[in-house]
């Protein structure tokens, strides 16, 4: 903690776990000073990309907002109201400094439950503190539910632990929603730096809002494989959402790598691996590994000045330190102490196993669960090998002291990490910072991110019982050389890549200018369509404003370019593609604007529909709205303010506000609303307008369905590929009618979600598109 802060007083509080992931108990109030400019050391640069000075400057010097689920901060109600008591983890300490030099605010739950007119203080801090205050049941959906029963085993690989409740779900959106909120009301144009699976969704309310915002996102667990992903109902969301983001980091390039995975296969977005990017519709998100480190001087002093430990005298101690989590592996660990006492009895009487398990979660029945079988364990094992004076395992249920804890790191004899799985694992670092005599081993599980780098300690795979067991034998007969020569190896990168330089890096790159994908080009159509489309004939669906042609303030304006005339032109006269073009304009207007003779026109939404071999539609109940559409079109000109219009399209309208301030918008729509309700049409939202259409149960899905079915008959799927290309809500009625039917692009922005297979980025992208339908080699008949 930073020397200014005052020292608390009492000797235990409740604080957020190292990592954003948990609370857990810890010791306040230790003497390490941490200064917020310190000169580092030169350090390797994981997967960034060179960035300039003058960028990091930049991003060193605006004020950053971070989010987690937990405050820097635990409250105490006291007489005198409510104490705050800073919290001691290491991700507190590295960003505590941020904050104070650039300023800024850290958002989180207060995790007590704020009284009406209590407010949490911020006196003395050069950086603000804003509370989000959870009621009890958003405190047992989001937090001990979604977040604590569905999220973190799924995130661990562990899928049969999860539990998925829509409920949950709801509130767990429901709280990311005022967290982004609270985000939003505290900067302009500050970063945003959310943390950790609790906040998933935050991103996406943040960027709605704020599309300049600059917005960045750390996970500090793992990010599971697709395969586990999937199962998450909501994985779709909680991807969108992600890719919201201009950074999103992990601890290593694994799970980086199994996001870019899902967000390709879920999502159908774009992925450059080799550069770690995603585009998602407009959007594109940089992805990199950013492993976390420790406070390494800060362990390292401890361990100098920690007095012997005297349960350290007699025997060699195995210890092992954990939050009591099924994630960390305790159970298989003891089982695989007592292989070793099987295997090699020459340890017993010699040699103890320490554990200490942080009570955690005791509110979730797994974990009380998991209690009972350690303690059963334990009891077991220890009822088959005592003697008279010697228990082979010693097992504390309880938080102890970071002082206490570094004294037991430094003379324990080898130190057995061995997570299920694991973001990072910060025991391994503190363990190794604290080697300062006689060197210890250190035994880390493969499936712990800290595996990546630490590669000199000894690596196992947990759930091998006597591999573990060979390996700790090894460990506890291992000579002083090797000893010396490992521990050195970790000690310095561990002293190099502290959490400093990991705040660093993590900033610096979210002050990288917006990244950018190359265009898509036509080997990745082919790897998209090659096989879809082999040997059959193509029906070409396409919407024409903001699909063919950008958006403009007035319809008329909207004019292809040439370069997608010849494009379309170049699809039009292939013999095995048959392109049809569905608007929501008039059905002449588009047919005229469009201008090609050959095409298929479907216009207001799909209400009529003209082209050469299927004839003329027009759907049958529209003549019962003709003259409501008129009436309709008189109301909607009074509304015609301010460069307000209505565009009338015989059997649909649509008015536009495109010209109006952004300030007197929402009343305005919500009055056409109003009126084109009362008309008994439905109103739905477009692109600065409001679409007046009939209540027919018939849109773009229908009106495809009926333009296949009249050109190649009921069993057109074995003739033809169909696919369709389109960008707004109206384009969406035809995806889901397509789903799994076709092929379908959503064009633009990813503001909201899309039911099509794909988004592309751009009119420019439907134009590669084209060009390359049109260049494809026919297929041989
Ligand atoms: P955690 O799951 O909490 O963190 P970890 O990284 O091991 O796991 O940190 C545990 C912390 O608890 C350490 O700082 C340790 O000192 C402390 N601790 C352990 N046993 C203790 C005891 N008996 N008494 C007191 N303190 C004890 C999450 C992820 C990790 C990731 C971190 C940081 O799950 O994978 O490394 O965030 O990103």
């Amino acid at each position: 903690m930073p020397a200014a802060r005052s020292e608390p007083q009492a000797s235990e509080v409740e604080v957020q776990g190292a990592g954003t992931a948990e609370p857990c108990r810890l010791l306040a109030g230790s003497r390490a000073v941490v200064s917020a400019g310190r000169p580092r050391a030169p350090r390797a640069r994981g997967n960034l990309p060179d960035v300039s000075e003058a960028a990091s400057s930049t991003a060193r010097e605006r004020p950053v907002v971070v989010a987690s689920n937990r405050l820097p901060f635990t409250f105490t109600r006291t007489a005198k109201g409510l104490e705050r008591r800073p919290s001691p983890g290491g991700l507190v300490s590295a960003l505590d400094p941020v904050l104070r030099q650039r300023g800024g605010t850290w958002i989180g739950w207060p995790g007590i439950d704020l009284r009406e007119g209590e407010t949490v203080s911020t006196d003395g801090l050069p950086y603000r503190i804003h509370a989000v205050p959870l009621s009890e049941t958003e405190v047992q959906r989001y937090y001990h539910g979604f977040s604590n029963r569905t999220l973190w085993p799924l995130m661990h690989s562990l899928p049969a632990r999860s539990h998925f409740d829509r409920r949950e779900w709801e509130h767990y959106r429901g709280v990311n929603r005022r967290f982004a909120e609270a985000a939003l009301s505290e900067t302009e144009n500050g970063l945003v730096w959310l943390h950790d699976y609790q906040l998933m969704l935050a991103p996406i309310t943040v960027r709605n809002e704020r599309p300049g915002a600059n917005l960045a996102f750390f996970l500090h667990i793992p990010f599971p494989p697709y395969d586990i992903f999937r199962l998450l109902p909501w994985a779709r969301e909680i991807l969108q959402a992600l890719l919201s983001c201009d950074l999103v980091g992990f601890h290593v390039r694994g799970y980086a790598q199994n996001f870019l995975d899902c967000a390709e296969r879920t999502l159908g977005a774009r992925v450059d691996r080799r550069e770690m990017m995603v585009e998602y519709g407009d959007r594109t998100t940089r992805v990199g590994s950013f492993p976390i480190g420790i406070e390494f001087d800060r362990f390292e002093a401890l361990a100098q000045s920690a007095p012997p430990q005297p349960e350290m005298q007699r025997e060699k101690v195995v210890l092992g330190a954990d939050r009591l989590d099924y994630t960390k592996g305790i159970p298989e660990r003891i089982r695989a102490f007592e292989r070793l006492l099987e295997l090699y009895p020459e340890h017993r009487e010699e040699v103890v196993l320490l554990q200490v398990a942080v009570p955690s979660r005791a509110q979730v029945v797994e974990y009380r669960e998991l209690k009972r079988e350690i303690d059963e364990l334990v009891g077991r094992i220890n009822g088959r090998f005592a003697t008279a004076n010697w228990s082979p395992i010693r097992y504390l249920y309880r938080t102890v002291p970071h002082e206490k804890l570094c004294g037991l790191y430094r003379d324990a004899s080898v130190a057995l990490v061995t997570p299920l799985r694991d973001g990072m694992n910060l025991v391994a670092k503190e363990f190794v910072a604290c080697q300062v005599r006689d060197p210890a081993v250190l035994i880390l599980s493969s499936l712990a991110g800290a595996a990546d780098t630490m590669r000199e300690a000894l690596i196992v795979n947990p759930y091998d019982i006597d591999g573990t067991a060979e390996v700790l034998h090894r460990a506890l007969t291992m000579d002083d050389a090797e000893r010396r020569s490992r521990v050195a190896a970790l000690r310095r990168r561990e002293r190099r890549d502290d959490v400093f330089n990991w705040v660093d890096q993590f900033l610096e790159a979210s002050g990288i200018e917006r990244a950018a994908m190359p265009p898509v080009g036509n080997e990745e159509l082919s790897s998209w369509l090659d096989d879809f489309l082999k040997r059959y004939r193509l029906a070409l669906f396409l919407d024409y404003d903001g699909t063919l042609t950008p958006l403009t303030e007035h319809p008329d304006k909207a004019k292809l370019s040439p370069q997608m005339r010849k494009a379309l032109q170049a699809c039009a006269s292939r013999a095995d593609i048959d392109v049809a073009i569905v608007s929501g304009r008039a059905l002449e207007s588009v047919r005229k604007i469009v201008g090609e003779e050959e095409l298929t026109y479907a216009g207001n939404h799909g209400l009529e529909i003209d082209g050469s071999g299927i004839g003329y539609f027009v759907h049958e109940d529209l003549v019962h709205y003709r003259h409501r559409a008129e009436e309709l079109a008189r109301s909607l000109r009074n509304c015609e303010v301010d460069g307000a219009w209505t565009e009338a399209k015989g059997p649909t309208l649509t008015f536009h506000y495109r010209a109006v301030a952004e300030n007197r918008r929402a009343e305005l729509v919500e009055s056409v609303q109003e009126i084109i309700n009362e008309a008994g049409y439905q109103a739905r939202p477009a692109h600065c307008a409001v679409e007046a259409r009939p209540p027919i149960g018939w849109d773009k899905g229908r009106a495809v369905l009926h333009i296949l079915r009249a050109r190649y008959g009921p069993a057109w799927s074995e003739e033809v590929r169909v696919i369709y290309v389109g960008d707004d809500h109206t384009d969406e009625d035809a995806f889901r009618f397509l789903s799994g039917l076709a092929t379908t692009f959503r064009v633009g922005s990813a503001d909201t979600p899309t039911s099509a297979s794909r988004r592309l980025p751009d009119v420019g992208a439907v134009q590669a598109l084209l060009e390359w339908l049109a260049g494809r080699r026919a297929d041989p008949a």
